[in-house]
């Protein structure tokens, strides 16, 4: 297995729109196993392709405190919305910022599992939540864009600060 470098924002590639993924295959499988191991590694709850620079609709998560509940998602589609939540959220793409957004407590997600098979997932509180933002990011969007237009100039002008201070 493979450590992949995670994108930070602002890569043009967190901004674009993901490619479906047209079948399985071993490449894919392969891809999915880095993707979980750089999150483990991270760490992280949840993953999505384009944090590291693959331009395809791939996401991976676990949210158990036991790290041992792994889904991956190939070409999800969020088919039903119910409730409301609010979650401070963060991003490996954006490390040490984090940000309260509102979502939808309870989501029906469907897509396709590494094995190939079309499956649904009902997901609730921090599984809804973390499966919202991972999609949000094959759709080229970011958590910072759910906040007030004041909270997310300053959570930007936060990010730069501390990457110029990473770098002096
Ligand atoms: O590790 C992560 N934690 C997190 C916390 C609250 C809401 C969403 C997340 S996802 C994030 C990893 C990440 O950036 N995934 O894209
Ligand atoms: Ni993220």
């Amino acid at each position: 297995m493979e450590k992949l470098d995670i994108v930070l924002y602002p890569e043009q590639g967190l901004r674009e729109v993901c490619k479906p993924v047209k079948e399985m295959t071993d490449q894919i499988d392969k891809l999915i196993d880095d993707m979980f191991y750089t999150m483990y590694d991270a760490p992280g709850i949840g993953l999505a392709a384009p944090q590291i620079a693959v331009q395809e609709r791939i996401i991976v998560v676990d949210v158990s405190e036991s790290k041992d509940q792994p889904i991956a998602l190939i070409n999800p589609e969020i088919i039903r919305t119910a409730g409301k939540i609010t979650w401070e959220e963060g991003c490996l793409s954006l490390p040490g910022i984090y940000g309260k957004v509102n979502r939808p407590s309870d989501i029906i997600v469907k897509g396709m599992n590494r094995d190939g098979k079309m499956v649904e997932i009902e997901a609730h509180d921090l599984l809804a939540v973390c499966l919202q933002h991972e999609i949000d990011h094959l759709n080229g969007k970011m958590f910072i864009d759910h906040l007030s237009g004041l909270k997310r100039t300053r959570a930007l002008q936060q990010f730069r600060k501390l990457m110029n201070e990473e770098q002096s």
